[in-house]
C-alpha cells in the first residue's frame, strides 16, 4: 500500500513542529506503516487540483490505496482501525479512542487556539488583552477537568492510544505559553507521549523538509 501525505515544503520558524501533518507523520510512525509525504506551497494550495483534495487548501491531506481523506482527526482515526499501536480491535475499545481523538478536536483544541492564537496572529494589538483574561479562563476549566480524568494514570484510558496522539498535539502548543506547566499531570502525559521515538521520527520528517527549502 502507498500512503501520501501533504504537507508544506516550508514554513516560518514559530510553526515549525505545529504544522499538522505531524499528527498523521505520528499515527503512520507508530503503526509501522511507510509514507511519502508531498511537500506543497502557497500556489499548490491554491490550486483547483489541491482543492479538489482539501477544500480548504490545508494541509494534511491523506489517500493510500482505498482512500482519500482530509482533516488530521479522521486521518488518525482512519490509520488507527489499521493497527493496534494506536487503537485497541474491540469496539469498546475502539469507541473510547474515537471519543478522546474528538474530545482532544472539539472540546479542547478550541480553548487552546482561543488562546493561543490571540499572540500569534494578533500581537501588539490592544484588544487581546481585555481578551485575554477570558480566554484563559475557559481554557483553565477545560484543562481542570482533562487534568482530574487523567489523574496519576500514564494515558487517557489504560493504554497509549490515538487518543493520547491526538490530545499531545493539542497540548503542546500550550508549553511556551508556561499554561501547561501549571497543569504537572497534563505535562507529565505530554512529555510521556513526546518522547515515544515514533513522535520523534515524525518531528524530525516534518523539520526535515522544512531544513532543505528554506529559503536562500
Ligand atoms: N481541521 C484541519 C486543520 C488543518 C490546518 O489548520 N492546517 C493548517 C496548518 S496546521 C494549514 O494548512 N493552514 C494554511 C491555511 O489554512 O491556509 C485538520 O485538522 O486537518
Amino acid at each position: 500500500m502507498t500512503i501520501h501525505v501533504t504537507a508544506f515544503r516550508w514554513v516560518p520558524p514559530f510553526a515549525q513542529g505545529y504544522v499538522k501533518d505531524l499528527r498523521v507523520r505520528w499515527a503512520l510512525e507508530e503503526a509501522g506503516l511507510p509514507y511519502e509525504a508531498t511537500l506543497i506551497d502557497g500556489d499548490i494550495q491554491a490550486s483547483p487540483g489541491y482543492r479538489a483534495q482539501q477544500p480548504f487548501g490545508q494541509v494534511p491531506a491523506y489517500r493510500d490505496d482505498e482512500v482519500e481523506m482530509f482533516e488530521s482527526g479522521a486521518i488518525v482515526l482512519h490509520i488507527a482501525a489499521k493497527s493496534e499501536a494506536l487503537s485497541p480491535s474491540d469496539a469498546a475499545g475502539r469507541a473510547r479512542v474515537s471519543t478522546w481523538v474528538l474530545a482532544a478536536l472539539n472540546s479542547i483544541e478550541p480553548y487552546v487556539d482561543n488562546l493561543v492564537l490571540l499572540d500569534v496572529f494578533h500581537a501588539g494589538e490592544a484588544w487581546i488583552e481585555e481578551r485575554r483574561p477570558q480566554a484563559q479562563d475557559m481554557l483553565n476549566g477545560r484543562l481542570t477537568a482533562l487534568s482530574a480524568w487523567l489523574g496519576d494514570k500514564d494515558y487517557l484510558e489504560d493504554r497509549f492510544t490515538a487518543g493520547d496522539l491526538m490530545m499531545t498535539t493539542v497540548l503542546r502548543a500550550l508549553v511556551e505559553s508556561g499554561v501547561l506547566a501549571r497543569f504537572p499531570n497534563l505535562d507529565a502525559h505530554r512529555r510521556r507521549c513526546e518522547a515515544r521515538p515514533a513522535f520523534g521520527r515524525a518531528m524530525e520528517a516534518q523539520l526535515q523538509a522544512y531544513r532543505e527549502n528554506a529559503p536562500a
